[in-house]
């Protein structure tokens, strides 16, 4: 592992490694008085703070010692990003569970880590457990009563109350809000060509959704956020989703089109050419701008060698001009613990532990092209680490079943 942390006046990189015969180096370096640029760790982190019930989390997060949330905030404060996404953490409209968490949980020292603080904070609606009125998932049943599966699956998104596995950004730099734009609501049948699933038992082409039903269907199963983040007047653009997991369906693959299609939206939106039939939760137009720096993060659902995704998902972003993936985030836990399963991807690159599955690389930090990239990792502990029990063998969630993923990022004022 690599910790980079700043102190006032001197940037300091330390190199601890808490693996047996390992070397420790300390490099300190001056900053010039006035610096031109600026090293932000960049986070995501599908934390799996997401409860079968409404307001479960909130509850827990109540308490000062829930293992899980416990596990979850140290692994934060080991890391220390200064943006961080979260995924899978439960949406309450006032806030509170991320009140909670921060206060009962980040803002207190875990096990001697150093406490993190975020003064800065978004979180929004998402399209999980919102009842769409319709036969989604093609039962043959309506279901409108929230709190089981078939609730989930004719919900926008699924998620068995509204607001389970939502998202929340935490950030130390300050959030431009007059200028966020969500995609919660954009009509998953106005993206041109749009992967509409099929039913099969029907000779009409794209037809598992009814017309009825295509007028209200959403794109977005969570929601689709920019926040523009202030770096010392320099603005990134965070570009946060989640879309579906492309399983829990059937020979339609609804849910693999409907991860491509989410995918396929940041990769229209960073093209200003490409997005003019976009249109936000406001009702304006269009993508960003030309030369405008971002930050794609998220668990975008899309490994690019193994599981069920449709192929050329994550190609779409990995293989886009304007975005900077020259630098894949490793890790030896994973490298160790994904050593000798059957997939054809590189183990060491995947952020995602689902047991009998295997290990899959789901969690992305993607920046711009015009953005530098000077560091990057996972939180994946290999098993002689003494944090490796924050992450665990992966047959027991101790933490959560994905990793965080981080990108240290260096922002000029000029690119
Ligand atoms: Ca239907
Ligand atoms: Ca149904
Ligand atoms: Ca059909
Ligand atoms: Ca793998």
């Amino acid at each position: 592992m690599q910790y980079l942390k700043r102190f006032r006046g001197l940037h300091v990189t330390l190199w601890l490694s808490l693996g047996i015969g390992s070397a420790i180096a300390i490099v300190i370096r001056p900053v010039v008085a006035q610096p031109a640029e600026t090293l932000i760790r960049f986070a995501s982190f599908n934390t799996f703070l997401n409860r079968e019930a409404e307001g479960q989390l909130i509850t827990d997060l109540s308490t000062l010692d829930n293992s899980q949330a416990q596990a979850v905030a140290e692994i934060i404060q080991r890391v220390n990003p200064d943006v961080l996404l979260l995924k899978e953490f439960d949406f309450d409209a006032e806030g509170r569970a991320v009140w909670l968490f921060q206060r009962n949980y980040l803002e207190v020292s875990q096990n001697g880590a150093t406490p993190v603080e975020y003064p800065y904070v978004y979180l929004s609606s998402v399209n999980t457990g919102i009842a769409s009125g319709f036969d989604l998932d093609n039962d043959g049943t309506v279901d409108s009563t929230p709190g089981d599966r078939t609730y989930g699956g004719d919900a926008f998104g699924f998620g068995v109350f509204p607001g389970q596995y939502a998202m929340v950004l935490l950030s130390r730099y300050p959030i431009v809000e007059e200028e966020i734009r969500t995609f919660q609501t954009f009509l998953w049948r106005d993206m041109p060509d749009a992967l509409l699933p099929d039913d099969l038992e029907t000779p009409e082409p794209n037809d598992w959704y009814s017309p009825d039903e295509l007028a209200v269907v959403r794109l977005s199963s969570k929601n689709h956020w920019d926040v523009p983040v202030d770096v010392d007047g320099v603005t990134i653009h965070i570009l946060a989703s989640h879309p579906t997991p492309p399983v829990f369906d059937g020979p339609e693959d609804r849910n693999g089109r409907r991860n491509f299609d989410e995918l396929r939206l940041w990769a229209d939106y960073i093209t200003s050419s490409g997005a003019g039939y976009l249109y936000d939760d406001a009702g304006e137009r269009g993508g960003l701008e030309v030369g405008e720096r971002f930050v794609i993060m998220g668990d975008l659902n899309a490994d690019p060698f193994d599981g069920d995704g449709m192929p050329g998902a994550i190609a779409q972003l990995l293989e886009h001009p304007l975005v900077n993936a020259s630098v894949v985030p490793a890790s030896e836990g994973a490298a160790e613990d994904g050593d000798g399963d059957d997939h054809e991807g590189p183990p060491q690159f995947d952020t995602a532990a689902f047991g009998d599955f295997g290990n899959f690389r789901l969690d992305y930090v993607l920046p711009s092209v015009n953005l530098e990239v000077v560091e990057a990792g996972i939180f994946w502990p290999t098993q002689a680490d003494l944090l490796f029990g924050l992450v665990g063998d992966g047959n027991a969630v101790v933490s959560s079943d994905h990793r965080l993923v981080w990108v240290d990022l260096k922002v000029r004022d000029e690119p």
